[in-house]
């Protein structure tokens, strides 16, 4: 049977942001997340400002910004109204409710003020939302839960991928979806979203493991891909994300078809 589009998947989800990223991914054609992992402010302004057009979402990792300030922040939320595009702090939370509540709310980064997005390991348990939450939902923020890694040798697998997935049900008015290399479950009103993409399958020297985009989206059934080195190391960024952004987005295309 054909697959639901994005746009009706949208009707499924319980987190306004999450509704909202269904449809720019439709209205924008791109399933693409820029991972702009720069250490230098300026550089990923830059970056993004070429790539913006072409993707749906821009990840960040602000613990590696070395100038990290609120006027990169400003900047950064320019481009997002510019390009059209939602920001992810990729801080992979994984403590207890009260310090993760800290760590999104408090401390250098502020990340509350400024990531529409943010993601959780399961680890702890679902303290992890539940902390996350009470910050981040009266503020119209969203969350994912890292069901699976792209490193070789990752522990999220199994069992703790299914709990995972319960933890994400439970509470799905803040989570919309998954870190996962797999389409992790049949819930579509979840968003499954694949780090470890480039043109080339392959792996780089410290366990990264690489897919192409029509792996991850065709045969392995994700929703989005997850971009970093292949586009920002790349002579061209904006002619290599379109070519991303043309893959994924005809991937998804060819599923629902
Ligand atoms: N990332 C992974 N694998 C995961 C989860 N997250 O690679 O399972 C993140 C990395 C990096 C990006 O922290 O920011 O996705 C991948 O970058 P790359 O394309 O340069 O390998």
């Amino acid at each position: 049977k054909a697959e639901m589009t994005f746009k009706e998947r949208a009707e499924l989800c319980k987190n306004e942001l999450g509704r909202r990223l269904f449809g720019l991914m439709e209205d924008k054609q791109s399933n693409l997340i820029l991972s702009a992992d720069l250490t230098k402010s300026e550089d990923i302004l830059k970056l993004v400002d070429i790539v913006g057009s072409k993707v749906c979402i821009v990840k960040t990792h602000a613990d590696i910004i070395e100038d990290f300030t609120v006027d990169f922040v400003h900047k950064l939320q320019d481009l997002a109204k510019k390009h059209n595009f939602l920001i992810f702090e990729d801080r992979k939370f994984a403590d207890i409710g009260n310090t993760v509540k800290y760590q999104y709310n408090n401390g250098l980064h502020k990340i509350i003020e400024w990531a529409d997005i943010v993601n959780a390991h399961s680890v702890s348990g679902p303290g992890v939302i539940q902390g996350l939450q009470k910050v981040g939902l009266e503020k119209g923020r969203a969350c994912l839960l890292i069901a699976e890694m792209s490193s070789k040798g990752s522990l999220a697998k199994g069992e703790y991928t299914k709990a995972t997935v319960d933890m994400a049900k439970t509470y799905s008015e803040f989570v919309i979806g998954f870190i996962s290399q797999n389409r992790v479950c049949d819930d579509q009103q979840f968003l499954y979203m694949t780090p470890g993409v480039r043109l080339e399958e392959g792996k780089d020297s410290l366990g990264q493991q690489y897919v192409t985009p029509s792996v991850a989206i065709l045969q392995n059934k994700t929703d989005l891909i997850i971009v970093g080195r292949n586009i920002y190391n790349a002579e061209d960024p904006l002619n290599v994300a379109e070519e991303f952004r043309q893959a994924a987005y005809n991937a998804y295309l060819k599923r629902i078809s």
